[in-house]
């Protein structure tokens, strides 16, 4: 299944985080097949105030595996990577590693909601996402990632390239 998942950072040396955390993810898929977003730094969104700025990325891989499965990995990963889950609701991270779709798969669970339930709401998720997958239809909203992006109003420079490599 091709699984798309959003890589964040606000936390440390954020491009190290992203680094190592795609290293980690491209070890997931078969021969490590992967399509990678360029590299955004983004306003935090929802965040509380003085919360540093993220950088974003998304990344597409193949998993064989269950969802939930891979859910697991990523939140092991997570932990092992200096995630701190004791700050609160989006407290600044080192590395945050989103779900954003399945394949076709919708997922309706208490701990996992596929595709991402805020997806359609962010631009720090639907620039980079438009960059790897743009005429996907995103299960449950009837609309292409492209289609998504142009109805969400943007703010002056919220969501900026950085770079192409990482
Ligand atoms: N992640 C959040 C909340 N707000 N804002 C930006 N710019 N980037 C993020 O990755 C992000 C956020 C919760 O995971
Ligand atoms: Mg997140
Ligand atoms: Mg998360």
């Amino acid at each position: 299944m091709k699984v798309g998942i959003g890589l964040g950072s606000n936390l440390g040396d954020r491009l190290v985080h992203l680094q190592q955390a795609k290293r980690y993810l491209l070890s997931l898929s078969p021969e490590q097949w992967h399509r990678a977003s360029p590299l955004y730094e983004t306003e935090p969104a929802d965040c509380p105030p003085g919360t540093p700025k993220f950088l974003n990325a998304a990344l597409e891989i193949e998993f064989t595996g269950a969802p939930r499965t891979l859910l697991k990995k990523l939140l092991a990963y997570e932990n092992a990577h200096g995630r701190d889950r004791t700050m609160g609701p989006n407290a600044p991270r080192t590395i945050d590693l989103d779900i954003l779709y399945f394949g076709e798969r919708e997922v309706m669970e208490t701990e996992l909601v596929i595709p991402h339930p805020r997806l359609a709401e962010r631009r720090f998720v639907l620039v980079p996402l438009s960059t790897i997958c743009p005429d996907m239809i995103v299960k449950g909203t009837a609309r292409t990632v492209r289609m998504l992006l142009r109805e969400l109003p943007s703010k002056e420079g919220d969501v900026r390239f950085v770079q192409q490599e990482w």
